[in-house]
């Protein structure tokens, strides 16, 4: 069984993608272990010509090439019925589907103007060009510009996670007794907040609690595997990798 994973990373090999942080976790709920090949923006040309299109993550299996990530989870409930189920069945795959759509709209958007002007640091210095130029097109201004008043929109990423704090007062996962996909989904998007920030967008305790304990447990799954790559780097280093004038608290 061939089994490759193209997994975005950025600078130093730090892991820098929520959506490669969910197949990171499907695969190993599934106890699944692929060759990964680190893809940087720059590599698009391999994902194109293997895929059609131009995101990651994908994985090429036994011939066949699968690209979004909820298309590779499904694929790897499919193919690998046998080992533990991310899903839990039909009724669990269409509520990890609404989680899935909702975590990438409401919450990851609102979570991006937590973390876009530091973000650009954990990216490839070679990359940051093309990820400055693409977003800001996007955004229709500068990253620092729209990260700028994120004191003040705070609360907002916080109401958007009302949901999860609610529902993990009063059971240890999003999925129920154990996690699944829906854990791996939500997590990717915090993941994706702690390595690309130094700022914690949890840090009030007593604001988020029950999240904040569940975070720590999924940090700490498959033998602590949210920890296995770097976290945000400790100096802002130029395309030289020499260190800048500015540093990380
Ligand atoms: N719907 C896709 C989204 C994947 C995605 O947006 N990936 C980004 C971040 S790693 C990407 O590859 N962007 C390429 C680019 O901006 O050129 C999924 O769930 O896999």
């Amino acid at each position: 069984m061939a089994l490759i994973f193209h997994e975005r990373i950025g600078l130093d090999g730090r892991r820098i993608s929520p959506f490669s942080w969910r197949i990171r976790y499907a695969l190993a709920h599934k106890g699944l272990d692929p060759q990964v090949i680190p893809t940087r923006f720059a590599d698009v040309e391999r994902i194109r010509a293997l895929s059609g299109q131009h995101f990651t993550p994908i994985i090429e299996h036994d011939g066949q090439v699968i690209h979004d990530s909820w298309s590779i989870a499904c694929h790897l409930e499919d193919r690998f019925p046998e080992s533990p189920t991310l899903f839990g069945g039909p009724a669990g795959r269409g509520a990890a589907r609404l989680v899935n759509v909702w975590s990438d709209t409401v919450l990851a958007r609102s979570l991006r103007p937590q973390i876009y002007a530091d973000f650009i640091w954990c990216i490839d210095p070679a990359d940051r060009a093309y990820f400055r130029s693409s977003r800001e097109a996007q955004l229709g201004m500068t990253l620092e510009a729209y990260s700028a008043d994120r004191d003040q929109s705070l609360p907002a990423f916080l109401e958007a996670s009302a949901p999860l704090e609610r529902t993990l007062s009063e059971q240890p996962f999003l999925a129920g007794e154990a996690p699944a996909y829906v854990d791996y989904v939500i997590f990717s998007v915090f993941q994706w907040a702690r390595i690309g920030s130094p700022r914690d967008v949890l840090a009030a305790p007593a604001t988020t609690p029950s999240l904040r304990d569940w975070r720590t447990r999924m940090i700490a799954l498959y033998g602590g595997l949210g920890d296995r790559f770097e976290g945000y780097p400790q100096h802002r280093t130029g395309p030289d990798g020499r260190a800048t004038e500015q540093e990380t608290a």
